[in-house]
């Protein structure tokens, strides 16, 4: 599928003024192949393009929306709160009204510090971990993701515990120096590690469930191991929940796997679709950040009235029907989950579908989906790229990448999941011949 003729001619000018014309790289389409397509407007579980086009959207800004687009209670809630300013740079109610939705809805969370991206979130974390431990290095896994921050932009080196290498020009090697990257899901490894240099660990950061390369589901033993590692060496656990606080439920991948962090990150769905991140856990911790303590971490529009209204506005839409928010969620994830199976199935192509609540991912390769990104087919990516342009032709919109996962939201209803499922048919029935391995 090719863009339309308005969304071409807009590409065209964006890429004389911002590099690809994106302001995130893999909003790009360079790995799907074909242009970007240029978003006009969005409501509930829909976009319409530029050239007036519609499409079921999966992306939902990359997880924050799990209301669907411009839901009606945030959208009042960012107009009401816009009027009384759109931003003080000074304590406001609202910073207290979500701040109080993340602590009372969290256990582990007695304080938090709210920034504006997840990036800012994670980079503060790992900075106050150190700031208490007093150590350097920290740990993360091969193919997690935790932001652009300069240390945690490194891939693992060859072999297995081994430091990182920098995988974006512009980090220096020393940089990444303090970085370990272990392979997801091999307990042996992360025993050793801990044997060898856990006194020298600041933080472990592990996403919720990993979802930047594929949805690689550990198992609840390895976390809990995990866990049991950290506490044994005095190494603070730092939860990345950016994509899964809120998501899986009110207690997010630390309640559904009964986990409890040192340190937890969030962003996305806590901004509902604002810039929002935050960072908490216990108040013995969170007081050694400035102003209080020696650990430094500052934001000109950190807690920004309109963004915390967005976020409460969310959150209390989420909360205050009694769970029964996640149970629909549940459901309809479900049902597109079987229903893509029956179309993967039907087209007699190899798949499997890594489901967690309203999270999925196409894993387009014979076997059970892998926990490891090590284990992720590289071939998989071209057979992607074929179905997500087939699927545009057909209405419906993917994250333009084959290591991005579905998100499924509360505006998602059971006639949009079965038109889903059917342009999923039609499309597998034009390009499946492309997808064979
Ligand atoms: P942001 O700085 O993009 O708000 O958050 C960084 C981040 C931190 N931790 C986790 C687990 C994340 O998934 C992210 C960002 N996620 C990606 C998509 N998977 C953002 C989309 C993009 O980079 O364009």
């Amino acid at each position: 599928m090719s863009a339309g003729p308005r969304s071409q001619e807009l590409y065209r000018e964006a890429c004389r003024l911002m590099p690809a014309g994106v302001n995130s790289p893999v909003r790009a389409f360079h790995s799907v192949g074909g242009e970007p397509i240029f978003h006009a407007s969005a409501a509930g579980c829909r976009i319409t393009d530029v050239d007036g086009r519609s499409y079921i959207d999966y992306v939902g800004s990359w997880g924050p929306l799990i209301l669907g687009h411009a839901h009606p209670a945030v959208v009042e809630a960012v107009a009401s709160a816009a009027a009384r300013g759109l931003s003080f740079g000074a304590p406001c109610e609202a910073e207290i009204e979500l701040a109080r939705l993340l602590a009372e809805t969290v256990d582990h969370l007695e304080m938090v510090r709210f920034v504006s991206s997840g990036t800012e979130a994670v980079m503060s974390a790992v900075r106050l971990a150190r700031g208490v431990t007093g150590r350097d290095d920290v740990l993360k896994f091969s193919g997690c993701y935790h932001g652009h921050a300069d240390h945690l932009l490194v891939s693992a080196g060859s072999g297995l515990a081994t430091f990182g290498r920098p995988s974006s020009a512009g980090v220096p090697a020393a940089f990444a120096g303090h970085t370990l990257v272990l392979p997801l899901d091999d307990d042996t490894a992360l025993e050793r590690l801990f044997a060898e240099r856990g006194d020298r660990l600041a933080a472990v950061l592990m996403e919720g469930i990993p979802a930047n390369a594929g949805l690689l589901v550990q198992r609840q033993g390895y976390l809990r191991r995990l866990r049991e590692l950290c506490t044994e060496h005095g190494v603070l656990l730092i939860l990345d929940e950016v994509i899964t606080g809120f998501r899986l439920g009110p207690g997010g991948a630390a309640g559904l796997y009964g986990i409890t962090p040192d340190l937890a990150t969030y962003g996305k769905i806590i901004g509902g679709g604002l810039p929002v991140g935050a960072y908490g856990g216990s108040r013995r911790l969170m007081e050694q950040l400035a102003p209080l303590g020696p650990v430094y971490q500052a934001g000109t529009l950190s807690g920004n009235p309109v963004a915390m209204a967005a976020g409460a506005a969310t959150l209390h839409e989420l909360l205050d029907d009694g769970g029964s928010a996640w149970e629909r969620l549940e459901r309809t994830a479900g049902r597109l989950q079987q229903g893509l199976g029956a179309a993967f199935h039907d087209a007699g192509l190899p798949f499997s579908i890594a489901r967690a609540g309203s999270i999925l991912w196409l894993s387009l390769q014979e076997g059970p989906p892998p926990r490891r990104f090590e284990d992720i087919d590289d071939d998989a990516a071209e057979r992607y790229a074929a179905l997500h342009s087939a699927l545009l032709d057909e209405g419906v919109y993917l994250a333009p990448s084959a290591y991005e996962v579905m998100f499924v939201s509360t505006v998602h209803d059971e006639a949009d999941i079965d038109e889903t499922v059917a342009a999923f048919g039609r499309a597998l029935a034009r390009v499946g011949g492309e997808m064979r391995p």
